[in-house]
């Protein structure tokens, strides 16, 4: 019997969903930072073993939407909660319940969808306090698993997958075996440099990043591949922070894209990068849209 399923994985900003999802996959493609709202799409991740396959939906944490950005955020991380086969929601090592988790918890307790609640960064935690959260959580009667994880240090993930196994319905096989996600290696590389951004950038000014891939062109007859991207950002004055001084930061910024997008294609990597701006872009509604996000 082959079983599949659709699992989608909601939370605050932060909590480590991306995390947790590359290292069920074993690869990199969600990327990953210290800065709340890094997922901004939603992102197929395809799991398969020999009699079964599981689809994960990374989403952006979930937070009060401050812009259309925001709103487009919310609306598919919540969107996904009826459609999928098991709800995952994580939390992270915080002893008290902050006020947007239980807007979550308020929310999932009106969906009929099975509900597996992960509890993240335990590295951080003593026995002791991974008990009192289990304990905790184990009183809000609505889940149906609550799992201890460290997404980091791959605790207590190969749990998770049993679990999920098990709850999953029968099903097809809806992916072929190689496939590991259904985002175009354009979006991967742009959200490549957005990840080196967000790494390189303080405050305000890596939020209003929006990566546009402009060209991927292969040399003819040579192992290397030119790609062209353009960085946009929101304000004229934060183009200055993005490029620096003498460009160090946008030289920064390409270094640790670049070996990252030569893993990706398996081959040396040109990469240029322009600076440009699109005042305050995460406002407007046409805007948003015209980047992707809809
Ligand atoms: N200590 C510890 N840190 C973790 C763990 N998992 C993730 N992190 C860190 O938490 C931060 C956020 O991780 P992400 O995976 O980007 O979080 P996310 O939930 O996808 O965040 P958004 O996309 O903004 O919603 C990063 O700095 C991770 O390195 C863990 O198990 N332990
Ligand atoms: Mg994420």
């Amino acid at each position: 019997m082959y079983k599949s399923g659709f699992v989608t994985v909601i939370g605050r900003p932060n909590v480590g969903k991306s995390t947790l999802l590359n290292q069920v996959i074993g690869e990199k493609i969600s990327i990953i930072s210290d800065k709340p709202q890094t997922t901004r799409n939603k992102i197929q991740l395809v799991y398969t073993e020999e009699n079964s396959q599981i689809v994960f939906l990374d989403t952006p944490g979930i937070q009060m939407p401050k812009n259309k950005l925001g709103e487009y955020m919310l609306k598919i991380s919540k969107s996904t909660l009826e459609e999928v086969d098991v709800v995952t929601f994580m939390v992270d090592n915080s002893m008290e319940t902050g006020s947007m988790d239980n807007l979550i918890i308020e929310d999932l307790k009106y969906i009929s969808t099975p509900i597996v609640l992960l509890i993240n960064k335990t590295d951080k935690l003593n026995e002791e306090e991974i008990l009192q959260l289990i304990d905790k959580y184990d009183k809000m009667n609505m889940f149906e698993e609550i799992i201890p994880i460290s997404a980091i240090n791959n605790t207590n993930i190969d749990k998770y997958i049993e679990v999920l196994k098990r709850i999953i319905p029968e099903g097809p096989q809806y992916f072929p075996d190689d496939m590991i996600t259904d985002q175009p290696e354009r979006f991967i590389i742009a959200e490549i440099i957005r990840e080196k951004a967000l790494l390189s950038l303080e405050e305000e000014v890596p939020h209003g990043i929006y990566v546009e891939i402009d060209g991927i062109k292969e040399r003819e007859n040579k192992n290397i591949v030119d790609v062209f991207a353009n960085i946009y950002c929101e304000k004229d004055s934060h183009k200055g922070i993005v490029i620096g001084k003498n460009g160090t930061k946008l030289k920064e910024i390409g270094q640790n894209a670049r070996v990252d997008i030569e893993a990706l294609l398996g081959s040396r990597v040109n990469l240029q990068l322009w600076v440009k701006v699109e005042k305050n872009w995460r406002e407007r509604d046409n805007k948003v849209k015209y980047f992707g996000y809809k």
